[in-house]
């Protein structure tokens, strides 16, 4: 249910504060930068910020038929000016969003948030003075206590994979009208789980994909990520990320009996399995990804949180960001068939603390570029992050679930949550996306993804992009076969000509139907080119 929006919904004890910063900021701007613009065709500032906060939200808006102004609702999700939350005001027709505008920080290294509103149901902007930096489209919260900055991961599956049958009719009925997935994406959910700045909980959706999906009766690698494509609207203005969560496995018969199951893998090293190597099998994924759903992915959750030294070496230069640490578990299971859920993180930290792994042991800081984070833990490891933040560290902890709980309600750590914040009432914690963690604890302003414009000539294909790369970019090709590959640029290293970043790819000699090319920037914002044809 959408109702009308309450009036400002500040907290008290930041009420004075924000006046006061209010009044000076309004004061030296001379009531030159403090604007309200109605969205109307004649503002036109107002439209030109639409049009970007649209593109930063891939939203579809500019697409949707126009609807009559009366029927349009405005809903502004952090309720008000409320300056410590990052959140999206949105423009629905029934039950449709036709545009939607994010809170921003107005500039690199401005200490201004850029904050929408609903007045008289329309959207509204105004600028505020953060008085401790903006960051993630936020005012960073008073220095003093440390803040808990607190990650929802979902897990986002299938129901049950027979790991028997070689060909699984997917069971999707979690998803669509009346399922789990629709409540957790609906007001009532919503509402009821704020964190201390009143901000809606917000969900980091893993979607999986792996090489049963592919060899379902619905063939399509990716049907977790076409399935919740209904919802990639309102996820984005609820503040949710889509992302990468990848089941290392293949068809096989370990012990020769003749009897074949869906086995996790534990190589990552060339070794063949029955519909390609290993290395192959994740590839085709990502090259699936970019592709058919025109994705990519710059964090990542491991299926069963399973990673080797290999692995983890291949994905240092796929994605910057990586959840699957699950310090200090290990499951190791008999390596006869039915394996799945085998992992060890036995040697890694198993506080809150990212590191970058080591090029020879996964589990061990080094010398990579990529960090990995842990995601799930204890009670004991909450109360261990609220200690720290009570002595003045900012910490971002993360917890998963899986998409088939219904409702999600063994989001036991909801509950631990406030367990914990009574014995530490005067540490704050926040709801984060898991993009939006990172960039918030390490400073980073950058939000943008890189433009990236591809110049061809005949079979030869060169990326330009506008900023460097986290890795060198995932060149993917559809062959007429319908299988996938990867296709890496001739050099990865880039050509840097003044403000610009080039990669070439020759395509000459190879037989495909479909070419694109996906990457990443240092700070996880991802981009993928238009397809080409052969
Ligand atoms: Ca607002
Ligand atoms: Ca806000
Ligand atoms: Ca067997
Ligand atoms: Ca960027």
């Amino acid at each position: 249910m959408r109702k009308r929006i309450k009036p400002k919904r500040i907290k008290k004890d930041n009420l004075l504060i924000s006046l006061a910063v209010f009044v000076f900021f309004v004061i030296i701007f001379a009531g030159i930068v403090y604007k309200n613009h109605g969205y109307t065709k004649q503002a036109f500032g107002l439209e030109n910020e639409a049009v970007s906060i649209d593109n930063k939200l891939t939203s579809t808006a500019s697409k949707m038929p126009n609807q009559p102004l009366a029927l349009e609702t405005c809903q502004d999700n952090d309720e008000g000016m409320n300056f410590e939350v990052q959140s999206t005001v949105s423009i629905y027709s029934d039950q449709t969003i036709l545009r939607s505008y994010q809170d921003y920080c107005q500039a690199n290294g401005s200490n201004v948030v850029v904050e929408y509103t609903c007045q008289n149901n329309q959207p509204q902007m105004g600028y505020h003075y953060c008085l401790n930096g903006c960051v993630s489209g936020a005012c960073k919260p008073a220095p003093g206590k440390g803040t808990i900055y607190v990650i929802h991961a979902v897990d986002t599956e299938e129901m049950g994979l027979d790991p028997k049958q070689q060909i699984n009719t997917l069971n999707l009925s979690n998803y669509g009208p009346g399922s789990d997935v629709e409540y957790v994406l609906s007001e009532p959910y919503r509402n009821v789980n704020r964190d201390s700045f009143g901000g809606k909980i917000k969900l980091s959706w893993f979607l999986m994909n792996d090489e049963a999906y592919c060899q379902s009766t619905q063939a399509d690698c990716n049907i977790i990520h076409t399935t919740m494509r209904q919802y990639t609207q309102k996820a984005k203005a609820y503040g949710d990320t889509y992302s990468w969560h990848y089941h290392h496995q293949d068809w096989n018969d370990l012990n020769n009996d003749g009897i074949f199951f869906w086995n996790q893998l534990l190589t990552f090293n060339q070794t063949p399995y029955t519909h390609g190597t290993d290395v192959e099998l994740a590839e085709k994924m990502l090259a699936s990804q970019i592709l058919d759903q025109q994705f990519y992915p710059s964090l990542i959750r491991m299926g069963w949180v399973w990673e080797n030294t290999d692995f983890s070496n291949w994905l240092d230069d796929i994605l910057p960001y990586d959840f699957s640490n699950l310090a200090p578990m290990y499951n190791n299971q008999s390596t006869s068939d039915g394996i799945g859920n085998v992992y060890d993180w036995r040697r890694a930290l198993a506080n809150w603390s990212a590191y970058h792994p080591s090029s020879s042991d996964y589990q061990l800081p080094g010398n990579l570029k990529r960090q990995v984070f842990k995601c799930g833990g204890s009670l004991a490891d909450v109360f261990n992050a609220f200690n720290l933040a009570n002595q003045g560290q900012d910490v971002l902890i993360c917890t998963y679930i899986h998409s088939n709980y219904v409702y999600f309600d063994r989001y036991s750590w909801l509950n631990s949550l406030h367990e914990v914040i009574r014995r530490y009432p005067e540490v704050k914690y926040k709801f984060v996306n898991a993009l939006e963690g990172i960039h918030i604890m390490q400073n980073i302003i950058d939000e943008q993804a890189p433009s990236a414009n591809v110049n061809r000539q005949g079979e030869v294909y060169t990326l330009i992009t506008n900023e460097p790369l986290f890795a060198y970019p995932f060149g993917a090709i559809k062959k007429p076969d319908g299988s996938y590959a990867r296709i890496k640029p001739q050099v990865l290293e880039p050509v840097i000509s003044g403000t610009s970043y080039g990669w070439t790819f020759n395509l000459a000699g190879l037989d495909y139907s479909e070419f694109a090319i996906g990457g990443s920037d240092q700070s996880g914002n991802t981009f993928v080119t238009q397809k080409y044809l052969d």
